[in-house]
């Protein structure tokens, strides 16, 4: 089970600003984090961090045929971007949305997903723990597809 994980802009940021939002960890701990997560549930995963939307799609493009499952946390992205939506619904990669913090429960603005829309389920307002359960889930659900197929 190979898991491709994506971070939109200003991820990167992590712990500089806004600790009330995101914390106080940093982009570098996240990274740990997900180190951690993966091995406790033996996927092996690849983790990188894009400030642009096109980098972001190609990289979705570029994961057909070699990545099980994608989680995403577009960011910003998250509320504009239909051009990551149509990459994801292009690979046909079973893919899950994570946000650290509830959009849900902020502006107005942040209230829409584009690429949730693609999305097999959306984990919000966890913290890093929504990157492990995300994980936990794509992973599952690539038992159950493989035992179905048997
Ligand atoms: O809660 C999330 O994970 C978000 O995807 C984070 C995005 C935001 O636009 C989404 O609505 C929700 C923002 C990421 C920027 O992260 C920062 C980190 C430190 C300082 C400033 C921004």
């Amino acid at each position: 089970m190979r898991i491709l994980v994506l971070n939109g802009p200003n991820l990167n940021m992590l712990g500089v600003r806004e600790p009330a939002i995101y914390g106080r960890q940093s982009y570098p701990d996240l990274e740990r984090y997900i180190c951690t997560a993966a091995r406790e549930l033996g996927v092996e995963y690849d983790m990188r961090q894009s400030n642009y939307e096109g980098e972001l799609v190609s990289w979705i493009q570029e994961a057909y045929g070699i990545y099980d499952g994608i989680v995403i946390n577009p960011a910003a992205y998250t509320h504009t971007s239909i051009a990551i939506l149509d990459a994801l619904k292009s690979v046909c990669i079973p893919a899950v949305e994570v946000h650290l913090s509830d959009p849900m429960q902020r502006e107005e603005f942040r209230r829409i997903s584009f690429p949730g829309m693609a999305c097999c389920k959306t984990v919000a307002g966890k913290g890093f723990d929504g990157y492990r359960e995300a994980m936990a889930f794509l992973m599952m659900r690539n038992i159950e597809m493989r035992m179905k197929q048997q």
